[in-house]
């Protein structure tokens, strides 16, 4: 099995800590998220939207985007509950990632940790990314802080593993990771649970 990977991605790193704590083994290639230049010769074949992750199954089935490639490996392990419910929060905050995590403090972590800095002419995105990052960080602080310790049933979901990618890594966009306690003690239970794997692995 082939991951096309990028190893700044929080996206492919949502993937990489799945099948670190499901013990999968997979091969790695490096992409540049920089210069895309040789996408559409990698990916074309591979990926509609021509991104990272993009992994190519053992008999040759590509899947493309974070949230499918987990739901595909994670559906019938401890990561998806059994309940129809629960199921579906999960996809909820799965859901909920791609649409406000991702596109807020994601790119405002890409800016700061890959570009040095805002791109020319995005100030004013910039500050509606870094309020919207802040909307986010706290709707995920005040639904833990009523007492959860994940963020659905009692155990560790997809949902954990898809909101730990950007939001523990959020402080590399400078977004102030201390105003937010019950959101530092879940990343902790994260980073704390067997079979974990940082970013960096
Ligand atoms: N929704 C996609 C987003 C993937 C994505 O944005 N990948 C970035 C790296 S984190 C990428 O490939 N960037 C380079 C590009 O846009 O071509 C997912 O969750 O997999």
């Amino acid at each position: 099995m082939l991951l096309y990977n990028s190893p700044v991605s929080g996206n492919c790193y949502k993937v990489r800590l799945l099948l670190a704590h499901l013990g999968i083994p997979v091969e790695r290639r490096t992409l540049d998220v920089v210069d895309r230049s040789n996408r559409p010769e990698l990916l074309g074949d591979l990926n509609p939207a021509l991104r990272v992750p993009t992994i190519v199954l053992d008999d040759g089935r590509p899947l493309a985007e974070s949230s499918a490639i987990l739901w595909y490996f994670g559906e019938g392990t401890r990561f998806v509950p059994e309940d129809r419910y629960r199921r579906a929060q999960v996809l909820q905050w799965m859901f909920f990632e791609q649409y406000e995590v991702e596109p807020n403090i994601a790119v405002v972590r890409f800016w700061f940790h890959e570009l040095g800095g805002v791109p020319a002419g995005q100030q004013s995105v910039y500050e509606s990314k870094v309020a919207a990052g802040y909307r986010t960080l706290d709707a995920m602080e005040k639904y833990l802080a009523s007492g959860r310790q994940w963020f659905v049933g009692d155990g560790m979901t997809l949902a954990d593993i898809a909101l730990y990618g950007y939001t523990h890594v959020a402080g590399e966009g400078g977004f102030e990771l201390d105003r937010y306690p019950a959101l530092q003690e879940w990343h902790e239970r994260v980073s704390s649970a067997p079979g974990h794997v940082p970013i960096t692995a």
